[in-house]
């Protein structure tokens, strides 16, 4: 489509001067048919850059280049006005020297290619919490992915009218193709120098240049949806969190909401589709990686999952693990850098069953017949950040208020993740404070999904809300609108509305143990029913907990343990007790490494909660 028939002076202006700065061969208005998805995505197959797959509905399979497997945090900026804005935790650029940079990389760097035009919505369209964006590219590969991840294409426009607000996304794959030269078959990107995933959040804009992959390049999902939206939600009193949402029901009929936030590739998609391993209870997926919460007329906190797709990790999805996300992504689904079987289907470390015959791994590589489950480390068939992209619709368990644009009122919380040693299997905090400071604590493994150097994958490190990467603005401060979100429900009375918080480690290790299948204590997945059975029960108050030094734990027998395997019995009661000295380590970390990065921008509160936790600890 033309896009000088767009009828949003603003847009319309924005477009031009970036079509001049990026001197593509030609620019295309994306409507979001099914007509412009098949011929983009014949395209990709054409060029070499996606394989049909012959086992897998409308499902098509790409490679990137190693150098391009996932988001690149070191690269990723928060170029507010001052540094401080930013904050400790982000990687900051003078807005005007990064400017002026970028200006120079985006410089005709469309050459040789197509400037596409994606408007799309992130929420339900119409819903008074969504927003709108447009995201101009050059990878169909991105498009591709947007129309399912979003809700994207003509339908958009009715609601931005001729002035609606938007979020301009600006993106480049970073590979100008000159005189005539084809991507032949390889993923185009440029070196990791070169790339930036920019948000400037004064402008609400946001400039990524040189990845083609997943949060990198797909400016809907974490740079708008976490990184601007965190920044809009500080300014109007709402919350836009790194949170699947799930819905409970438990076996007399009654729901509840719950939200959880765990570091990339720690649990969020599992959590939000599992199948209880505990009879009469449900599960049903409202979203799997974003929240937008926002107080109700009744003092409730609604959530909306922004997004409308999955873009899941592949390793350890299993028809044990998550049927439910293996079905999602049956059919009319990207995959992107898992590996290819002779037949024509996917196949990755985790997926359950070896792999029949030959198989070409993520690189592109033969390699024989594979006998077992797994490829050892470093040589894996998949990529340990493989990816599925695959719309929500498809989800079995999806709940049929998914899309409701008012959102679902919240009752529970969740921090979690991968922590190996202390952290306990549940404990809840005492009031809304205490489940900040918790929030604030999170600390996790490094994983596959927020680096590309596997060296760094293992190590422990300080993960805030889960939204370590994804916060547009000084954590401090975002602390600080934590504890602000507490005050306006106890200013109008409402503070016994807020959600009650939990913080959950499925994840505690113990190496010596021969019987644990991965060193794991806990066997996770389905079996996490049995700890939401317990946050569902505490959020009715009932007498299922006992006081600690930490917070309320589970009352010895308040863990559902029927059919659970009995080494998994002999560990619970050690994941489910307090390790004072662990905890004091914990303490002491914290005061001396990760409290004092946020300075004076840290909330007393949360100091005041440190010193808390010493105090019971030592009694
Ligand atoms: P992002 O999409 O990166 O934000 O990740 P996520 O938080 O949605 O993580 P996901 O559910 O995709 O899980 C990532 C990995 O952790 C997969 O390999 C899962 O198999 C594994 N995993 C998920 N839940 C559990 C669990 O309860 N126990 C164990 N041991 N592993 C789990
Ligand atoms: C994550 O890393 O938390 C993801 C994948 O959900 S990406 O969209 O690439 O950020
Ligand atoms: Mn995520």
């Amino acid at each position: 489509m033309d896009y000088k028939t767009i009828k949003h002076a603003k847009i319309l202006a924005w477009i031009e001067e970036c079509v001049k700065m990026c001197e593509p061969d030609s620019v295309y208005l994306c409507d979001g048919s099914t007509k412009e998805y098949d011929t983009l995505m014949k395209k990709c197959v054409d060029a070499g850059l996606a394989t049909p797959l012959k086992k897998k509905e409308n499902s098509f399979l790409f490679r990137s280049l190693p150098s391009d497997v996932a988001r690149v945090e070191a690269r990723t900026f928060i170029s507010a006005k001052t540094e401080e804005a930013a904050g400790p935790t982000n990687h900051w650029i003078d807005p005007v020297e990064l400017k002026a940079t970028m200006k120079g990389l985006y410089k005709g760097c469309m050459h040789g290619r197509t400037m596409y035009i994606i408007p799309f919505c992130m929420g339900p369209l119409g819903s008074p919490i969504a927003k709108y964006g447009i995201e101009l590219t050059d990878s169909e590969y991105v498009v591709l992915n947007m129309d399912i991840m979003t809700r994207a294409g003509e339908k958009v426009w009715q609601y931005l009218g001729t002035d609606g607000e938007f979020v301009p996304c600006l993106h480049s794959v970073g590979k100008p193709l000159n005189n005539g030269e084809k991507d032949n078959g390889i993923w185009p990107c440029a070196d990791v120098e070169h790339k930036y995933i920019t948000q400037f959040p004064e402008e609400r804009l946001i400039w990524s240049y040189g990845s083609g992959y997943g949060g990198n390049a797909l400016l809907g999902k974490k740079c708008f949806a976490l990184r601007i939206a965190s920044v809009i939600a500080r300014d109007e009193g709402w919350l836009a969190e790194h949170m699947l949402i799930l819905k409970l029901t438990n076996p007399k009929g009654e729901v509840k909401y719950v939200t959880g936030a765990f570091p990339s590739a720690c649990g969020k998609t599992n959590l939000a589709m599992l199948i209880p391993t505990i009879p009469g209870w449900k599960v049903e997926t409202i979203g799997d990686d974003i929240a937008w919460m926002k107080f109700g007329d009744d003092g409730r906190l609604y959530a909306i999952n922004p997004e409308a797709g999955f873009f899941g990790v592949a390793p350890g999805t299993s028809a044990e693990s998550n049927k439910n996300a293996l079905i999602s992504a049956e059919k009319n689904t990207i995959y992107t850098n898992c590996a290819l079987t002779e037949d024509g289907d996917v196949w990755w470390e985790g997926i359950g069953y070896p792999a029949k015959g030959n198989l070409v791994d993520w690189k592109g590589q033969p390699r024989p017949a594979f006998p077992k489950d797994k490829a050892p480390k470093g040589e894996e068939m998949a990529h340990p950040n493989a990816r599925f992209t695959a719309p929500a619709k498809q989800c079995p368990c999806i709940a049929p208020e998914w899309e409701d644009p008012k959102g679902v009122p919240i009752s529970a919380i969740l921090f979690g993740g991968r922590r190996p040693s202390t952290v306990p299997l549940v404990h809840q905090a005492r009031n809304w404070n205490h489940g900040v400071f918790l929030g604030s604590i999170v600390g996790s493994e490094i994983t596959a999904a927020s680096t590309i150097n596997a060296a760094e994958v293992g190590k422990i490190r300080r993960d805030p809300f889960a939204i370590l990467p994804f916060c547009g603005y000084n954590m401090g401060d975002y602390f600080a609108h934590w504890v602000s979100i507490g005050k306006t429900a106890e200013k109008n009375g409402k503070a016994d509305k807020l959600p009650k918080i939990f913080y959950v480690n499925w994840f505690r290790k113990d190496e010596n143990n021969a019987d644990l299948p991965g060193g794991f204590m806990w066997p996770g997945y389905g079996d996490n029913s049995r700890v939401l059975a317990w946050i569902f029960d505490r959020c009715d108050g009932v007498d299922n907990c006992v006081d600690t030094p930490i917070g309320f734990m589970p009352k010895e027998g308040a863990i559902n343990t029927d059919g659970l395997a009995d080494y998994y019995k002999k560990t619970l009661p050690e994941i489910t007790k307090v390790d004072k000295e662990g905890w004091l380590k914990e303490v002491k970390d914290i005061r001396e490494n990760h409290y004092p990065k946020f300075g004076k921008h840290l909330p007393k509160e949360l100091s005041d909660c440190l010193d808390d936790l010493e105090a019971r600890l030592s009694k």
